[in-house]
Parts: C-alpha cells; structure tokens; sequence
C-alpha cells in the first residue's frame, strides 16, 4: 500500500492516491476506533456505546456515529469480525448517508445561459474551481464564459483572467473596485447574445463584513433575475476541507446571506479533515456537486461518493 503516500503523477490512480491524503485523518481516527472491536462475533452494548462515542469525535459528526453504530449492531459477524468485514460494514453505511446528495452540476437551463454564482470565503478556492468547472463543461462540448465579480483585488481580475486565457474561454471583466453587479449585467447579455450555455460568476468571500457581502450578493441577484428571472440557476458553495468544522459554520452563514443550491469541498488532498464531508451531507443534506484534489486544471471532479465511502472506510 506504499503507493498510497506515492506523489501525485496525474495518473487516473493519483486522483484515488491524493483522495486518501484528504481523508488519512479521517480514515485513521474511525481505523482506530474500529480496531477494539475486531475478533467480536456479536457485539455488546458496552462495546457499541465506547465505539460510538469515539467515533463523535472523529469529523464524521454524531449522525454518522450513531448510524455506524446501529449498522455494525446489526451485523452478524459469524467467525468473528475481520477488519475487512467492519470496514465494509462501515463504508455502506457511509456511502447510504453520501450518496442521496451527489449530484452533478447539469447543464439544463432554458433559454441559455445556465448562471452559475459561486460564492464562499477568499482562499476557499472559488476562482481555481471556476477554471476547473469550465474546463469539464467545455470537455462536454458547451460554451462557457466567466464573469469576474470579485472586484476587491485587483489580483482576483488577473487570476480569472489568467485561467480564462488558459482554457480559452471569454471573460467578462471590470475594474478593481467596480460593481459586481454591473458586471454580471453585462456578461449575461454578452452571454446571451452569443448563445453561451454557461455562464460562471466569481465573487468575493469577505465574510469579515457580513452585511456588506449580503447587500453584495442580493444585488448580483436582483440584476440577474431581471435579465432571467430563473438565474441564477445555481447558488455553488465552495469549501475548503482543511477549514475541517470551520466548513460547516460557513455554509450556515452563506445559506443565510445568499442561498446555497449545492456544494463544492476543495483542498481534499495534502491534510485536510475530510470526513466533514459526511457531516456537512448530515447535517444540510445539500447537493455535493464535485470535488477538488489539487491545483491543477483537472483536478475536480463530479463526487462519487461510494468512492469516498471507501476512502474513508479505508478500503479504496
Ligand atoms: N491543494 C489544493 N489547493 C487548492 C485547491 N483548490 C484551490 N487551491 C489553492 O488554494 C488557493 C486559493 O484558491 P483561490 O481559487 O484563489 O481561492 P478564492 O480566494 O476562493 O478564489 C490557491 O493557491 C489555489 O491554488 C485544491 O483542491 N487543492
Ligand atoms: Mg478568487
């Protein structure tokens, strides 16, 4: 299992590789916790109380606990429990609590464009998940265009404006300090007249200030109901899983100040605190859209969450 700590190569494997360095804090904690009850052929209460109780603590969140614990009290293990039987047992339960929200962002708006807002606090990853997202639409053959609408930095512009460069696709951008809001404007109508499918729109994460961002946001989607009274069609929440708890609070802060239609975890690769994944599914039940192992172009993609499930369990 050497080739797990491996480097990441760009290789099909690597994408599972990088899953696990996500998830190793995760997976260790719950591999542990597993470990007392391995060689039982029927559990006792005091066994699943102790079990559950460790697992409370681990990022999975108390959910998750509880039903691991209801899943493994009704496992029959006839010869005794092997590792392998309890983390089976273990990955089922948790790709049952993952899998009623993986769902892929799909290009279905009528008429076009399909307006994407992604929102979430600054360093989450929102620009470099937009050059990713537009570079998987354009892999399904659709026309993409972006919206700069984090106007703060001047940095911000020229990052989107790098990406959009790169992958080839038109940006529709201001100037340092301007409107987000004018901008949306102006790239929905370009977008419009050009027949564009998607059409993806930075903003910015400054949570510091609540009520600004709020006003912010509303207005970003006062204008863009007035050009389309569907848009935006999605509200995507980008998180970084090395924020661990910290990521949960945010998606109750921004389903409050904008409205969130679905998720995107970032940054599971390196250290992150994966297993808040499973919690934030618990806990919002909001659509997890993809997620992002890396910095490069390829690196994100739609979450398939029995893949997951068995990266946590440890078995992938
Ligand atoms: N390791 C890792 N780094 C990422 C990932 N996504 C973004 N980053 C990095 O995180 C930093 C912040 O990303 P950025 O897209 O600028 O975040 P924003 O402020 O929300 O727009 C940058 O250095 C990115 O390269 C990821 O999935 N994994
Ligand atoms: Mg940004």
């Amino acid at each position: 299992m050497s080739d797990e700590t491996a480097a990441p190569t760009g290789s099909g494997d690597s994408w599972t590789q990088r899953l696990f360095g996500g998830f190793r804090k995760t997976s260790e904690r719950l591999t542990e916790n597993l470990s007392g009850i391995v060689g039982s052929t029927r559990l006792d209460d005091a066994q699943l109380d102790e079990l559950e109780d460790a697992l409370i603590l681990t990022d999975l969140g108390p959910r998750a606990a509880a039903r691991i614990r209801e899943s493994l009290a009704a496992a029959r293990f006839e010869r005794g429990a092997d590792e392998q039987a309890i983390k089976e047992t273990v990955a089922a339960e948790i790709a049952a609590i993952l899998r009623p929200v993986a769902k892929p962002l799909e290009i279905v708006a009528f008429p076009r464009p399909q307006v994407i807002l992604v929102i979430g606090v600054n360093g989450s990853g929102k620009t470099t998940t937009i050059a990713k997202l537009a570079n998987l639409f354009q892999e399904q053959d659709y026309s993409v265009m972006l919206a700069a609408g984090d106007t703060f930095r001047a940095a911000a512009i020229g990052q989107l404006a790098v990406w959009a460069e790169r992958i080839g696709v038109p940006l529709v951008r201001g100037a340092e300090g301007g409107d987000p809001a004018s901008i949306v404007f102006d790239a929905v109508k370009r977008a419009t007249a050009e027949g564009t499918d998607v059409l993806i729109v930075d903003t910015a994460g400054r949570l510091q200030n609540k009520r600004e961002l709020m006003d912010e946001l509303a207005k970003i989607r006062r204008v863009l109901g007035r050009l389309n009274p569907e848009a935006p069609h999605d509200v995507v929440l980008v998180l970084d899983a090395t924020n661990g708890q910290n990521a949960l609070s945010q998606i109750a802060i921004f389903k409050e100040v904008a409205g969130v239609s679905g998720l995107i975890m970032t940054k599971l690769d390196g250290t992150a605190r994966g297993g808040v994944l499973v919690a934030a599914a618990e806990q919002y039940g909001l659509p997890i859209h993809a997620i992002g192992v890396g910095e490069r172009i390829d690196d994100l993609r739609p979450f398939d969450p029995d893949l997951v499930a068995r990266v946590i369990a440890g078995i992938a």
